[in-house]
């Protein structure tokens, strides 16, 4: 091929190369598979959810999962399910709560590493119907999210602590294992994962617990392929395969299946180019804990605007009482996090991150000719933004307050700040710009860039 040929070959390839770079999918066994772009813009569009850990366990307050075996011998964790009986578990109340928090989806651990299932499983005795309670939890809360408007999801735990067919034990569990049981373990996990499309309606498949040498990078991409064939409309995180390697969470490279990565306990770097969304606990712990230390409201609303400028969802996490209620603080604080969405949610739902990339004390949002800067501290007056190469700012206000002065000179963009008091939490400017700024190159600030910050944990 001689070199205009090549030339041109780049020329006319480079947009599909970029572009598959982005989408995710079913990874090397499927290359034709990608991810159904239009369920993911939608849900990138809604930038902020509710993560719920819920269980048996939260009768010993310890960590759902993890302590089984470690704080909570085997046999008692495994035999809480009968006292389980959340009488005061309300469906419209979590829902409710999800909503004034101005959150757009909710995950639900339908079944976590302890392989507790919260509906009425056919493939399983070990599940919500076995209980005291004998009330299919997941199917009053698919139904209330189809109620109020609010996109179902469910979390899956691959690996299965206390299934005999699963092939790793964790802490003092004294069963051995037969290598021979993992193909009859992954033929129950799939019987599973089609009741929750089939008969929940999920939408969401989030994957977890992947990261056992038990689970193959051949099963990751296998699953992937099952749960699109069963609704192609599905979106799946890369935790159905090997290929996210640390908690910063993105998928390593395209073999991998998966359609966007999964930082946890911290905000993902800045991508605004490969769908992300961090998964980050309301408190500490991800099941309930007595008394368990509550994030102040500044850094919810910062961890929020902070992930939607880098480019990502944020999953904020609740773990519901054995009563089946959501602490009342918990309710509360998101309540207020709504009432901030109320006001200054244009600057975060529909919204993508950039054009300035994240520093210590601002990010930035765009969504068709407006950029909006989320200030987290009072800089110096004007605030100084580099110029936007072929863009013009047409004017700068506070969003929903009053106009600032703007200009731009010498490659700077200058926006002189009010002079009284704006919001301690996050300062939202608007720029309107004279055409979109998606696709433009980001931006560098001058000063500290922002570290991928992990809220206190
Ligand atoms: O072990 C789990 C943990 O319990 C929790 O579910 C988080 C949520 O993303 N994921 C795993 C740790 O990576």
């Amino acid at each position: 091929m001689n070199r205009r040929a090549i030339v041109l070959f780049l020329i006319l390839a480079l947009p599909l190369i970029l572009a598959a770079q982005q989408l995710g999918g079913g990874g090397e066994a499927y290359p034709r598979l990608k991810t159904n772009k239009e369920s993911l813009e939608k849900w990138q569009d809604m930038r902020f959810g509710l993560f719920i850990h819920w269980g048996p366990v939260t009768l010993r307050g310890t960590e759902i999962g993890w302590s089984r075996g470690v704080q909570v011998p085997v046999a008692d964790y495994d035999s809480l399910y009968q006292e389980f009986n959340p009488v005061l578990f309300d469906a419209r109340e979590w829902v409710a709560a999800a909503k004034a928090a101005g959150m757009k989806y909710l995950v639900i651990t339908s079944k976590h590493h302890d392989g507790f299932s919260l509906w009425d499983s056919q493939q399983t005795d070990y599940d919500i119907m076995s209980t005291p309670f004998r009330r299919d939890v997941l199917k009053e809360l698919s139904e209330e999210c189809a109620r109020q408007g609010v996109l179902f999801c469910t979390y899956y735990s691959i690996l299965d602590w206390h299934h005999p067919f699963y092939t790793t034990r964790h802490g003092d569990d004294p069963r051995p294992v037969k290598a021979a049981d993992m193909p009859l373990y992954i033929d129950f996990l799939k019987k599973q994962v089609a009741e929750l499309v089939r008969k929940y309606k999920t939408r969401l498949l989030w994957f977890d617990g992947q990261w056992e040498d038990s689970w193959t990078h051949r099963n990751g991409m296998d699953l992937y392929a099952y749960c699109r064939s069963l609704d192609d409309s599905l979106l799946i995180n890369n935790r159905v395969d090997k290929g996210r390697r640390d908690e910063r969470g993105l998928t390593v490279a395209s073999q991998y299946a998966g359609d966007f990565g999964t930082p946890e306990q911290e905000i993902g770097a800045f991508h605004p180019d490969i769908p992300w969304e961090s998964c980050i606990t309301l408190c500490r712990q991800w099941a309930w804990k007595p008394n368990d230390t509550m994030k102040s409201l500044k850094e919810c609303i910062q961890t929020l605007a902070r992930t939607a400028g880098g480019g990502g969802n944020l999953l904020l996490n609740v773990g519901p009482m054995p009563d089946g209620r959501v602490e009342r603080r918990q309710v509360d604080r998101l309540g207020e996090i709504g009432r901030w969405l109320g006001k200054y949610g244009e600057s975060i739902y529909g919204t993508r991150g950039g054009p300035f990339k994240p520093t210590e004390g601002l990010a930035s949002t765009h969504k068709g000719r407006r950029v909006f800067i989320h200030l987290f501290k009072r800089p110096a007056d004007p605030l100084i933004l580099p110029e936007i190469k072929g863009r013009r700012v047409l004017a700068a206000a506070l969003l929903g307050g009053q106009k600032l002065a703007v200009d731009t000179a010498a490659g700077q963009i200058r926006v002189r700040l009010p002079g009284g008091p704006a919001d301690e939490n996050d300062a939202v400017i608007v720029l309107e710009m004279d055409g979109t700024v998606e696709g433009l190159e980001s931006l560098e600030l001058p000063g500290r860039a922002a570290v991928n910050a992990s809220p206190a944990r």
